[in-house]
């Protein structure tokens, strides 16, 4: 290969080329994971056996959950928006490891190589994302393919706590202004990765004592040598809990920023508020992981606790709605995608949010607890509260990044099939929640057809969407005569330039004028 794109490429130190590398990686598993999606709702849409295997049903589920986590919406989030937008936003020339910033991407690659090699060694690991002993353990899962995911996480892990070093790195050193003037999306991105280097490791820990157990004959999670598998359980929510908000923190920057600027606002309502509840979500993140495990047995005390701690959630989350609101009242709201995709986003995470609060109560979550209203509530809050904020903040990057512009019509369209796709396949799932339909089963009792059916259907819909969008990509980096709306609002010197600038070829850094 020509020794230039080698090093634009594959040893590239530039935040932007390592940014497009990240959203062009992130987009793959997005495929493969919505791929796997589908074959989760064929296989649930009719009263039929499609797959006829349980285990490799469940193998489906945990690598489509896998994938979308931590090979879709986190390095997009992070990797893809974090990389491009925070030097920009932060006006320096680039991350301050920029070398730490390529191995933390080429270290994914491995990662998802080895997630998918464990997917097709004797059924692949059938544990559900939690990786939960003893169905994990030897005796459950006899294969490699369980150490195999293991080992894929550890790798993923690595590149996520470099990447957090070089984050933290990076807007502690070298901002030029005070943290009260940094912008939500970078103090979002900040918390995130604080958030990570704090839970990762805990993660590490779990796995590789699940890894001991497994092949070097310790019992940390076996009863029969002392152990105990709750033990396992706790070091993994507190590093899950900490998770699911690692993965919408950057969504509530990027909401941020797409609706004070299409409201023609300076900034956002309350910044300095949202600052504190962002801080405050983050925090308390760390101490309500128990509401995961409320039918392990608990006292009524400590069921208590940990219902009590997870709604106090709701008041910073609150905050963030309300202000987005205000943010919004008094302008006169032009309906373009990046508004509907935030009014969206607002609508469907709070409702998310509701579900969650619903679930927190100790004592209504022993009922619901690994029914489909759990998968109801979680995708509400990740398939349209972090993806619609992932579509939208890349539609209303798209040209600051393409240089490029996108069919305004055809996205809307667009917009409204997904909306309607991904309510039509999860809202039904609040229902068979509630009537007790298990997660994590590939047949279920006649009785429950009927939403499962409403539900595959909508989840062709919102896979139509996704690849409409894709045509409409497609379709604006072939037309390369489509002009740059002028109209639209910039917060970047950068929207003026017919290229983005090379790397250093400024004299002195431009000044942001609208942040
Ligand atoms: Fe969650 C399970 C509770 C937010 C993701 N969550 C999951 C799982 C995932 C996930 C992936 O307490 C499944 C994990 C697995 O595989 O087992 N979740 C909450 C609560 C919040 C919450 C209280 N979750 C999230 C976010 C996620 C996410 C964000 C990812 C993006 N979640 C739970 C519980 C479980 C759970 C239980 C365990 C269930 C089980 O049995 O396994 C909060 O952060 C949500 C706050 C947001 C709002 C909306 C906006 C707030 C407004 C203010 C007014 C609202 C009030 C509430 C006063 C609340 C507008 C009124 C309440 C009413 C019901 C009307
Ligand atoms: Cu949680």
């Amino acid at each position: 290969m020509n020794n230039k794109y080698l090093n634009k490429w594959i040893y590239s130190t530039n935040h932007k080329d390592i940014g497009m590398l990240y959203f062009i990686f992130g987009i793959w598993s997005g495929m493969i994971g919505s791929g796997l999606s589908m074959i989760i709702r064929m296989e649930l849409g009719s009263s039929s056996q499609l797959i006829g295997n349980d285990q490799i049903y469940n193998s489906i589920v945990t690598i489509h959950a896998f994938i979308m986590i931590f090979f879709m919406v986190m390095p997009i989030m992070v990797g893809g928006f974090g990389n491009y937008l925070t030097p920009l936003m932060m006006t320096i020339p680039d991350m301050a490891f920029p070398r730490l910033n390529n191995m933390s991407f080429w270290l994914l690659i491995p990662a998802l190589m080895f997630l998918m090699s464990g997917m097709f060694i004797d059924q692949g690991a059938g544990t559900g994302w939690t990786v939960y002993p003893p169905l994990s353990s030897y005796m459950g899962h006899s294969s490699i393919s369980v150490d195999l995911t293991i080992f894929s996480l550890h790798m993923g892990g690595i590149s996520s706590i470099l990447g957090s070093i070089n984050f933290i790195t990076t807007i502690l050193n070298m901002r030029i202004m005070t943290m009260d003037k940094i912008t939500l999306f970078i103090w979002s991105i900040l918390l995130t990765t604080i958030l990570l280097l704090l839970s990762l490791p805990v993660l590490a820990g779990g796995i590789t004592m699940l890894l001991f157990d497994r092949n070097l004959n310790t019992s940390f999670f076996d009863p029969m040598g002392g152990g105990d598998p709750i033990l396992y359980q706790h070091l993994f929510w507190f590093f899950g809990h900490p998770e699911v908000y690692i993965l919408i923190l950057p969504g509530f920057g990027m909401i941020s920023h797409m609706i004070y600027m299409e409201c023609g606002k300076k900034s956002t309502f309350g910044v300095l508020g949202m600052m504190y509840a962002m801080i405050s979500i983050g925090m308390l993140g760390f101490i309500v992981w128990g509401h995961h495990m409320f039918t392990v047995g608990m006292d009524v005390d400590t069921r208590a606790y940990y219902t009590s701690v997870t709604m106090i959630i709701a008041v910073p989350t609150g905050i963030k709605i309300f202000s987005w609101l205000a943010s919004m009242y008094g302008s006169k709201i032009k309906f373009n995608l990046s508004i509907i995709w935030s009014i969206g986003f607002i609508f469907l995470f709070s409702f998310g949010g509701m579900t969650g609060v619903t679930l927190s109560n100790s004592s209504i979550d022993i009922m619901l607890h690994d029914t489909y209203y759990v998968v109801a509530h979680f995708h509400y809050v990740l398939s349209m509260g972090a993806v619609f904020a992932i579509i939208g903040g890349f539609i209303h990057w798209y040209s600051l990044i393409m240089s490029f512009s996108l069919n305004q019509k055809k996205l809307k369209i667009q917009f409204y099939l997904m909306f309607i796709g991904v309510n039509l396949t999860f809202f039904p799932q609040h229902f068979l929640g509630l009537s007790g339909m298990p997660r994590r089963y590939s047949d279920f009792p006649d009785s429950y057809l009927m939403w499962n059916m409403i539900s595959s259907i909508g989840s062709m819909i919102s896979f139509i969407s996704i690849m409409l969008l894709i045509l409409i990509i497609w379709e604006s980096l072939s037309y390369k005569s489509m002009l740059l709306n002028k109209n639209y609002l910039n917060s970047s010197i950068e929207w003026m330039q017919n290229y983005p600038p090379f790397f250093h070829s400024y004299n002195e850094i431009p000044l942001l004028n609208k942040v």
